[in-house]
């Protein structure tokens, strides 16, 4: 990963009491491979490094830092920068049901974070929550959902792998609505199974 293999190259840069744009070439690639072989869009990426390259040139090694670790520092103000530094409470001030479809990469932790928020959301708000699959690529998404659901004790609207994905979002909407939820939570597959159809739904 980013820190282990920075942590690695920051080692061998010395000798500099300032960041240059020498110095700092090959730790800027190894941040840029690094982020690409985690599947992070290009065009996200060469900003990202270009922000980190604009940052970094120039800036005084301080005091007892070693040039490695003021670059290090850049990068993690950086990061900071892009994920943002505060986190934001969820809105849910819709119109019930509000809905959270949770998409991202194949085994990102997206079923695991929905139970883990269908519990935050029940227990600490309070909230009536249902949750649907509509994973129906991958044998057993559905089954690992009900498990889930059984666990942290929210509701669980079924699906089947032979439905289609924006129709059991849209039925588990109606369920939803019919029923006085406060929130629905959509599991979905891996970001190649994510289409613009489902997110509107
Ligand atoms: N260490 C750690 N492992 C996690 C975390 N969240 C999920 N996992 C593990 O990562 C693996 C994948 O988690 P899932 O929640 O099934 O991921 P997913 O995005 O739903 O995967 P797909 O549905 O296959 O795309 C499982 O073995 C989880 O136990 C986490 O926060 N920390
Ligand atoms: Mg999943």
């Amino acid at each position: 990963n980013l820190s282990s293999r920075l942590g690695q190259l920051v080692k061998t840069m010395r000798g500099h009491s300032r960041l240059t744009e020498d110095n700092i070439k090959d730790a800027l690639r190894e941040v840029r491979m690094a982020l690409l072989e985690a599947d992070v869009a290009l065009p996200v990426v060469k900003d990202f490094v270009a922000n980190v390259k604009e940052k970094a040139m120039g800036q005084e090694v301080l005091g007892s830092l070693t040039p490695g670790q003021a670059f290090i520092g850049v990068v993690n103000d950086s990061l900071t920068d892009l994920m943002g530094k505060q986190n934001d409470a969820l809105n849910l001030a819709a119109v019930p049901p509000a809905i959270i479809l949770m998409a991202g990469l194949q085994g990102a932790g997206k079923t695991t974070t929905i139970g883990k928020l269908a519990r935050l959301l029940k227990t600490e708000q309070k909230k009536k929550v249902l949750v649907v699959s509509a994973d129906v690529y991958r044998p057993a998404a559905i089954e690992q959902l009900r498990l889930l659901a059984e666990q942290v004790e929210v509701e669980f609207y079924n699906s089947n792998s032979w439905e289609d994905p924006v129709q059991i979002a849209l039925d588990a909407k109606e369920y939803a609505k019919k029923h006085f939820f406060d929130v629905l939570m959509v599991d979905t597959a891996g970001r190649l199974a994510i289409d613009e159809v489902l997110m509107e739904g």
